[in-house]
């Protein structure tokens, strides 16, 4: 795998809305690499028609009122199935490029709008995809780059387009999935005047630095054999770690993009979260539907993993089966070699320019995970599969490595503290939200799972990966999902009648 290694975490699920991009290094989007054009394989995506860019005049710094400097904020509309006076069906954008595909398809554009006659509007995240507030990423200029300017940014947008297009009748309904389901959250809880309802899908509300429950969800989702089968390689691991040997051996069967010294630290975290990642992602997202947006290795779910982890006849040793899943990985997203190298991803990720790999998301959410969320999805779990390799400090030192050293532990508690005392945390105080969430997304361990009150609901979708609701439907989809979508469509109806 090329660039971005580690990391980023998150979630996410897609491009666009729903989602990260990358995880431990591997880009999710259908991009395939990080930084390359807008370009996929996926000939029915390439086929579609997508509405427009659209542009408008967002301020630089809402919250400072001398501060008058403007930038262009990218948006998309389909109004095709709007009549006057219907609702806006408004989705943020998250952490990446916004992809029009979703004011095309997915649930919110197909179905939910034809069923309210709504339009369906995505306002890109400033900072990500072509909205780009400031001349580079230095870290100077990523001061503007926080989710309340984010937040604020929807709100302005709400009022620009309701003057531009006369929606003075129309009621707004807000939607995202994963951080931008938080922003969903969050935007209905600071403006309730702006929007009648929220639908938040795997959103985590709670910051944290150290997210280790995230491996508990991905160890319970995996199922006990294979859990222990991915145990076993993992010690198995750990022996050819200890000498040279064993690293010439790790560095061959892996594909490792360049030789691998087992006793620099850093490289052994990065080499095994990366391997960790392999199969993180594929839990993260297990049979999402995300083939119409492009998405690469769509067909490797938990199914595909743990046969392989679980198979002598694949390899007789647990570490044989665990390289396996690694070819497959590999393989799925068009990758030669597994670049484990820490400096180098620290060297891309120092990169401030807007051409720059890092610069399709992976600089920028490192830079909010160190400074609003931590997330880190660190290996301090006992019991879970993966070996201690990956502890929070090892996340905690990338903010430093990356964005300089003021960002050490310090900044990082305060503002993970700053920001659960901003939204509430799990203690959100919101009315007309509508939280969706997956059994076995891992995400969900910081989200809602319990009813805020009567009319902020949990909505449990056994069996669900990541954002899955927001995804088309297809004739595989399970009952409860299916039902989970009607539930949404009624939760809508309510958000919507006239008080
Ligand atoms: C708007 O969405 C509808 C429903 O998915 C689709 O048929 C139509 O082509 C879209 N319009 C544009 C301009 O993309
Ligand atoms: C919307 O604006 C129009 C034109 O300015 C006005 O006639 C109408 O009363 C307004 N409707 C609402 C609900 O404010
Ligand atoms: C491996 O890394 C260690 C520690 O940084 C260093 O002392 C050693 O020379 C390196 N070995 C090789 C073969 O590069
Ligand atoms: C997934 O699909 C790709 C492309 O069609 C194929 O090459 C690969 O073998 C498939 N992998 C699995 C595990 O089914
Ligand atoms: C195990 O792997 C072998 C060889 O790849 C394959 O033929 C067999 O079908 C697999 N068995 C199961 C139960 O998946
Ligand atoms: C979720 O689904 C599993 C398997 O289909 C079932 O065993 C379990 O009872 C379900 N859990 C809930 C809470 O519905
Ligand atoms: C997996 C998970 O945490 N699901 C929760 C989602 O919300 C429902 C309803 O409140 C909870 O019962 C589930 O535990």
């Amino acid at each position: 795998m090329n660039l971005l290694i580690c990391i980023l975490l998150i979630i996410n699920c897609g491009l666009i809305s729903c989602g990260p991009l990358f995880f431990r290094g591997r880009p999710l989007t259908k991009h395939g690499m990080l930084g390359s054009p807008v370009s996929t394989d996926n000939v029915y995506y390439n086929s579609l028609k997508l509405p427009e860019d659209q542009w408008f005049d967002q301020r630089l710094d809402h919250f400072n009122p001398v501060e008058t400097t403007t930038w262009k904020q990218r948006y998309f509309i389909n109004d095709t199935f709007y009549t006057k006076g219907g609702p806006i069906f408004l989705q943020l954008g998250g952490e990446g490029i916004a992809d029009p595909i979703w004011v095309v398809e997915g649930q919110i554009a197909a179905n939910y709008a034809k069923r309210f006659s709504a339009m369906s509007v995505l306002l890109e995240h400033r900072y990500y995809g072509n909205s780009r507030p400031t001349p580079d990423m230095s870290v100077e200029n990523l001061r503007y780059l926080t989710s309340q300017q984010a937040l604020q940014d929807a709100a302005s947008f709400i009022d620009y387009l309701t003057t531009k297009l006369s929606l003075n009748e129309s009621q707004w309904v807000v939607f995202g999935g994963s951080y931008s389901g938080s922003l969903a959250a969050w935007f209905r809880a600071k403006y309730p005047h702006l929007v009648v309802g929220a639908i938040a899908s795997s959103a985590p509300i709670e910051a944290i630095i150290n997210f280790k429950d995230y491996l508990a969800v991905v160890s319970d989702s995996l199922g006990q054999k294979c859990d222990d089968a991915i145990k076993e390689a993992t010690k198995q691991l750990a022996l050819e770690l200890e000498h040279p040997m064993g690293w010439k051996s790790i560095e061959k069967q892996f594909k490792l993009c360049e030789t691998f010294n087992g006793s620099v630290d850093s490289d052994v975290y990065n080499l095994v979260s990366t391997l960790a990642g392999n199969i993180e992602n594929v839990v993260q997202y297990n049979k999402d539907n995300r083939d119409f947006e492009g998405a690469k290795g769509t067909n490797i779910t938990i199914d595909v993993v743990c046969d392989v982890m679980t198979n002598t006849s694949v390899g007789t040793t647990a570490l044989d089966r665990y390289i396996k899943v690694n070819d497959i990985i590999l393989e799925a997203y068009n990758q030669k070699c597994v670049d484990f190298k820490y400096d180098n991803f620290v060297q891309q990720m120092r990169n401030t320019d807007w051409k720059s790999s890092a610069a399709a998301g992976g600089r920028q959410w490192t830079y909010q995970t160190c400074v609003e969320y931590g997330f880190f999805q660190s290996s301090d779990l006992t019991g879970q599969p993966f070996g201690p390799y990956f502890p929070v400090d090892f996340f905690v030192q990338q903010c430093a490595d990356i964005f300089g050293p003021q960002f050490d532990l310090q900044l990082l508690q305060k503002s993970v503290q700053f920001t659960n005392n901003f939204y509430g945390g799990y203690g959100l105080k919101v009315r007309k939200v509508l939280f969706p969430n997956g059994s076995i997304d891992p995400w969900h361990a910081l989200g809602v799972t319990k009813d805020l009150g009567p009319d902020s609901k949990a909505l449990y979708i056994n069996g669900t990966a990541h954002c899955a609701d927001m995804y088309p439907q297809s004739d595989k989809d399970p009952k409860q999902l299916t039902d989970a979508r009607n539930t949404i469509i009624k939760t809508l109806e309510e958000f919507l009648s006239k008080q």
